[in-house]
């Protein structure tokens, strides 16, 4: 790939007339968020671009229902969802908005260089005029029957029952949303963009761009075939930004065609609040920077084909180098649930969780290729079997021991001078410096989900050097030694921070405060050699992740979420970790159907002396009868549970065939109450 002096990160700039949610979230901010805080802790010269999106028929209709002014609208969306980004740690360097003045000029400006260049062309189109609202009805102002369904109720620009795309002049019986009067068809002039001009230029360009995803490839592929048409790019309209051309009073930018340029207006402004009002021209003029472009698939079609049109009929300006748009997010198998009382929101959900919690959930579950699904149950997986039990159990293990044991200071090195002495260093230390270059490898081809599991490797591969090192038992035979495997576990604990700063920066900045130190100075490279002080103190220690208890609250959620507790966690274990837990054989005494639920039975189980109530998820797989007098294996040392409100003290093991759940059963080989080991 050729070598670029600079990077500029662009993240589309939302619409100011709603709350953003977690599909947003995962479309475009945090990918794009992991990607910059990544580039800038290798050092990369870069600035990360946003802003309120706050023209467009969209938000004049919200204001319309509201009865209030557009400006009430965008004022309240734009300073709450960058309030919403800044909790979730988004950090854009500028979050700017294109209702400020300087967007209006630098879009009055591009529009005037291609109109001077006799590239926009006029012409006359049919349009619903309405005479008592004395205006053009654009898209979402009309709303009418569907010609291809028959909904009622179809809005001017498409059709919410069966999706049809439409005109306002498809629609039949329209009808104005401002007055409910019915328009009539009238003559309107109207700027056109010659796409169709450009559709070489872009194939040719884009024929270049082997390292595009697929997914956005392929769809632009298909506008291709279908052939480019031009488009309009001004509208009967009053809310957005004036056509600087005489004549064309009552009418504005399409909001589409001013959109992107806020991208150049957010640089601009950036670096008018940096004081080098010029230098803005370094990141869209110089061909040495890289462009990118974060988006959700919807935004493919503006920022793959019609903006890069226009930089092209322009001239001035760089090109996106890349545009890797995901694919969406759905909430709880598409569905939306606001039933449990947390909407999808991130201001509601910022409120409840730890944003890195939010963060790494939806991390490893981005829509890269395809669309992704997400559930609540998931936060709750994520903290309690991934976060807590690997890399907080990891820091906690390190810096408890540490202050037990060495008095709350780092303690000394394995070798005075590890420096000349590289081959002291433990092999883990080589491991995470390989794993740094694999992880940035993921980074740089924008596979977030790959580079988050292996950030996690390196956290297990921690857990185990410390659970192989035995500091517990070292410290009673050799000290030295023993202060010598602590302090590489501590900066095992410091390179963890590093690498992970992308995706959990305040989880980094609290490993770090931990650790007696902070994220001044720290880079990607550091991961991996030896960067504290033995003999500093270190901070107060904290849990990074409590756990999180079951969110359930009906029957058929608790159900839901006890049965997916009840699945591996995504770790490796040491030995004696596996001999943390009793497994022995139980014959089953008792067994009957659970009351209101398809998936669970209730079982007594007898282990030599005692017997136990145990609930287990089987009954889509067993009747009662089938299980009765197994001899089974069960799960013995297993903290009760609540489950449907009956207590459950164990746990049956069971294995999948045929996707058909089979327990694991010693039928007439054992005795109950044997151990199993
Ligand atoms: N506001 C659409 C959206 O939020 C639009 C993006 C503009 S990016 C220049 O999906
Ligand atoms: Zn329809």
């Amino acid at each position: 790939m050729k070598n670029f002096k600079r990077l500029l990160v662009t993240a589309a700039l939302p619409y100011a007339n709603g709350y953003l949610h977690l599909g947003h979230i995962a479309g475009a901010y945090l990918p794009a968020d992991i990607f910059v805080r990544y580039k800038k802790l290798i050092g990369e010269d870069i600035i990360f671009i946003c802003g309120s999106d706050e023209h467009g028929t969209a938000i004049e209709i919200s204001a319309m229902k509201e009865k209030v002014t557009p400006q009430e609208i965008i004022d309240r969306f734009h300073f709450d969802n960058k309030e919403a980004f800044n909790r979730l740690g988004i950090r854009f360097d500028i979050y700017s908005r294109t209702s400020n003045e300087i967007h209006h000029k630098t879009s009055q400006e591009f529009f005037l260089n291609l109109y001077e260049k006799g590239l926009l062309v006029q012409k006359s189109e049919k349009q619903l005029y309405s005479e008592k609202d004395r205006r053009y009805l654009a898209d979402r102002f009309v709303e009418g029957t569907c010609p291809v369904c028959g909904y009622e109720e179809a809005r001017g620009d498409q059709c919410e029952k069966c999706g049809s795309n439409l005109s306002p002049l498809e629609l039949k019986n329209p009808k104005s949303k401002i007055s409910g009067d019915t328009p009539v068809v009238k003559e309107s002039v109207n700027f056109f963009f010659p796409l169709e001009k450009f559709q070489n230029e872009l194939q040719q360009w884009m024929s270049g761009k082997t390292d595009w995803k697929a997914n956005v490839k392929n769809y632009c592929e298909g506008w291709f075939k279908t052939g480019l048409k031009d488009r309009a790019i001004s509208r009967d309209l009053d809310w957005g930004i004036k056509i600087p051309v005489d004549g064309q009073e009552g009418k504005v930018i399409y909001v589409w065609f001013e959109a992107p340029i806020g991208y150049i207006s957010a640089t601009k402004e950036l670096f008018i609040e940096r004081n080098q009002p010029e230098k803005w021209k370094d990141y869209w003029c110089d061909k040495e920077t890289r462009l990118i472009h974060f988006i959700g698939k919807d935004n493919i079609i503006f920022h793959a084909i019609v903006f890069p049109a226009m930089l092209m009929a322009h001239g001035e300006f760089i090109l996106p180098d890349n545009v890797p748009a995901n694919e969406f997010l759905n909430l709880e198998g598409g569905k939306l649930s606001k039933s449990k009382g947390h909407g999808a929101l991130v201001r509601d959900i910022v409120k409840e969780f730890d944003p890195d919690l939010i963060r790494y959930t939806l991390g490893t579950n981005l829509p890269e290729n395809k669309d992704s699904d997400f559930s609540w149950d998931d936060f709750q997986a994520k903290n309690n079997n991934e976060l807590a039990a690997i890399l907080g159990n990891f820091v906690n293990r390190t810096v408890v021991f540490a202050m037990n044991k060495f008095g709350g200071k780092i303690p000394a090195r394995r070798t005075t001078e590890p420096a000349k002495e590289l081959s002291s260093e433990p092999d883990i230390f080589k491991f995470v410096r390989e794993h740094s270059i694999i992880i940035a490898d993921c980074y740089e081809n924008f596979r977030f989900r790959d580079a988050i599991n292996e950030t996690m490797n390196v956290a297990r591969a921690a857990n185990k050097y410390f659970n192989d090192s035995e500091p517990w038992k070292i410290i009673k035979t050799d000290e030295k030694k023993c202060e010598g495997i602590i302090n590489d576990c501590l900066e095992l604990c410091h390179a963890l921070a590093i690498l992970i700063s992308p995706v959990l920066p305040f989880t980094s900045e609290r490993i770090l405060k931990i650790l007696g130190t902070d994220s001044k100075g720290i880079a990607w490279n550091k991961s991996g050699t030896y960067c504290l002080k033995a003999g500093a103190e270190l901070g107060e220690n904290e849990i990074l992740f409590p756990q999180i208890e079951t969110l359930a609250e009906t029957p058929a959620e608790t159900e839901k979420k006890d049965l997916s507790l009840s699945e591996t966690p995504d770790n490796l274990i040491v030995i004696d970790d596996f001999k943390k837990v009793f497994l022995r054989t139980a014959k089953v005494t008792e067994s009957s159907r659970v009351e209101k639920s398809k998936k669970l039975l209730k079982l007594k189980v007898k282990t030599g002396g005692n017997v136990k109530q145990i609930i287990a998820g089987i009954a889509e797989h067993y009747s009662p009868e089938e299980i009765l007098g197994r001899t089974v294996i069960i799960v013995d040392n297993l903290k009760p549970a609540k489950l449907m409100g009956m207590e459950s003290q164990g746990m049956l093991l069971a294995a999948k065939k045929d996707g058909k759940l089979r327990i694991i059963t010693t039928d007439g080989e054992f005795e109950d109450g044997g151990e199993v080991s």
